[in-house]
């Protein structure tokens, strides 16, 4: 019931473990290093808390997402798929996975690809929109757990809805977003409150 909608669905730290995947295989290739517990994760990047950390500690973080294979192997965020895809199957529905590659470009587009078509299926391939800018694609919701997403347009067409991470569990909920605390909160409600 309702109007169409179009729901934008973010992959790092929303339906892609990136957080988790980058602690294993940092402390693997870095034992002897510093890490920070996705406990106190703090802030969207990554690189940033660790050179926070010791300066040098941003350029082995970095390795890490830049390697091969890191992006294909992530392991998926509980719920995450099974979500994506009973969203998919929704009357007057179109999901798109929304993501932005790093520009270290040489293995994490072709990875990404990759990994919606080994957890979503070959069909899912339709759906990708890779963009370092999400807020000239138009939908109605975007879920994404990075807390502040600018680009081009002031005005976005979709209403953020911030997905809960360990690196942004400590924002309050406020008036600049509403919340998905994980993929067994109510999304469903979310997208009919949006038919409306
Ligand atoms: N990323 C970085 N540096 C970090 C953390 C993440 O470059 O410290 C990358 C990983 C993802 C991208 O490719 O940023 C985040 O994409 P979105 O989740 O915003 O789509």
């Amino acid at each position: 019931s309702g109007k169409r909608l179009r729901v934008l669905v973010d992959m790092d730290g929303v339906i892609a473990d990136f957080e988790g995947g980058f602690l294993k295989k940092y402390r693997a290739k870095y034992p002897n290093e510093p890490y920070i517990t996705l406990e106190d994760r703090r802030g969207f990047w990554v690189s940033s808390q660790y050179g926070n950390l010791r300066s040098d500690l941003c350029e082995k973080a970095i390795s890490i997402w830049e390697s091969k294979d890191f992006f294909i192997e992530l392991e998926p965020l509980p719920g995450g798929v099974q979500a994506v895809k009973e969203m998919a199957k929704m009357e007057n529905t179109d999901v798109f996975i929304c993501t932005s590659p790093i520009k270290h470009y040489i293995h994490c587009p072709y990875e990404k690809y990759a990994w919606i078509e080994k957890h979503l299926g070959y069909d899912f391939l339709d759906k990708i929109i890779l963009t370092r800018d999400k807020t000239v694609v138009t939908g109605d919701v975007l879920i994404d757990d990075k807390p502040d997403i600018l680009g081009v347009e002031p005005n976005p067409s979709w209403e953020h809805i911030l997905f809960t991470a360990c690196h942004n569990k400590h924002i309050l909920p406020s008036s600049s977003h509403r919340h998905l605390l994980s993929w067994a909160d109510d999304w469903r409600g979310i997208l009919e409150g949006k038919r409306l």
